[in-house]
């Protein structure tokens, strides 16, 4: 059982091609995560942000990428961060943009399969993050994560080597609503499950969900959650540089978080894209200290049954 949250400020912002996702992490202490925390019982440590030197400029033949050897830089950082971390606790990583998600699943895994675990990760989000550095088309490598844990080919020698990528059939996206062609081949060739909004609209996200969880019960696993704040509306969450509209509502995503803390299996948390400079008054990331909070134990009532058991 988790007791110990580790708050990690990870600063990028260079996937995103816009500047504000970097003080991201700085808007969840406005919000009081670590109050909100501790007053759940949880021990809290605050780690602080992380940050990267100087950089050499590293080219790719793709000549749209932009800040490659930045993002390769904090995917190192982040990646023994994660590992350290997930020795000592729950490490909870505050972005910054989702480009931080290559190096803290990496850093998961690591540790999990040195622990003898197999690790499922949960991302929620509009877009499936699953282009290759061949693939993308804007450049921006908060369009990549996935693709780079999941070995997907091409990232040698531009990111660094991965200690073991995590098996595509362990990952479920959940909220898709923008995807690329190329990722849409990507996806339907591989084993990723994915669910759209049409598929949460017609079979429930609890349901869509619950599936999930019983498959990481009945494996042993344990579980790493990647959520993008554009997995939400943007009517409820309009902090973020990447909207799509028909997002998933505070009560779907506050549904998941119970569930999640329900099942018992999570051990790592990302929490990216939030951008304060787009958002209303905090709006936003209060909105997700409630749903974090949720995740971490917090109920309204105590259910006497799991909902998908
Ligand atoms: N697929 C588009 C691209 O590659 O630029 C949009 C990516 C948005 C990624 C944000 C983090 O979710
Ligand atoms: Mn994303
Ligand atoms: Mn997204
Ligand atoms: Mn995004």
């Amino acid at each position: 059982m988790i007791d110990t949250c580790i708050l990690i400020g990870a600063p990028v912002e260079a996937g995103t091609g816009r500047r504000g996702a970097d003080m991201g992490a700085r808007a969840f202490r406005c919000a009081r995560l670590a109050e909100t925390l501790s007053d759940l019982g949880l021990a809290v440590r605050d780690a602080g942000a992380l940050a990267i030197g100087p950089v050499a400029p590293r080219a790719h033949p793709n000549a749209a990428i932009r800040d490659l050897a930045e993002i390769a830089a904090w995917t190192e950082l982040i990646e023994a961060t994660a590992y350290a971390a997930a020795g000592q606790g729950m490490p909870i990583f505050l972005g910054g943009d989702h480009s931080l998600s290559a190096g803290s699943i990496a850093g998961i895994n690591r540790r999990a399969i040195e622990d003898g675990r197999e690790l499922f990760v949960l991302w929620l989000d509009a877009h499936p993050d699953f282009h290759t550095l061949e693939s993308t088309e804007s450049g921006n490598l908060h369009g990549v994560p996935m693709a780079y844990v999941t070995g997907r080919p091409g990232f040698e020698g531009f990111f660094p080597p991965l200690a073991a990528p995590v098996k595509p059939e362990n990952v479920c996206m959940v909220g898709l609503r923008s995807v690329d062609p190329a990722e849409r081949a990507a996806l339907e060739a591989g084993r990723i499950t994915v669910h759209d909004m049409r598929a949460i609209d017609e079979t429930g996200i609890g349901r869509l969900v619950g599936a999930f969880l019983r498959e990481v019960e009945a494996r042993d696993g344990i579980l790493h959650v990647s959520f993008d704040v554009d997995f939400l509306d943007p009517e409820i969450a309009p902090g973020v540089g990447t909207t799509v509209p028909g997002g998933a509502t505070f009560r779907e995503a506050h549904l998941v978080m119970e569930m999640l803390h329900d099942c018992g299996r999570v051990r790592s948390l990302d929490v990216v894209e939030l951008n304060p400079f787009l958002d209303d008054r905090g709006r936003t990331a209060l909105l997700l200290v409630d749903l974090i909070a949720s995740l971490m134990g917090r109920r309204i009532l105590d259910r006497p049954t799991r909902s998908w058991s």
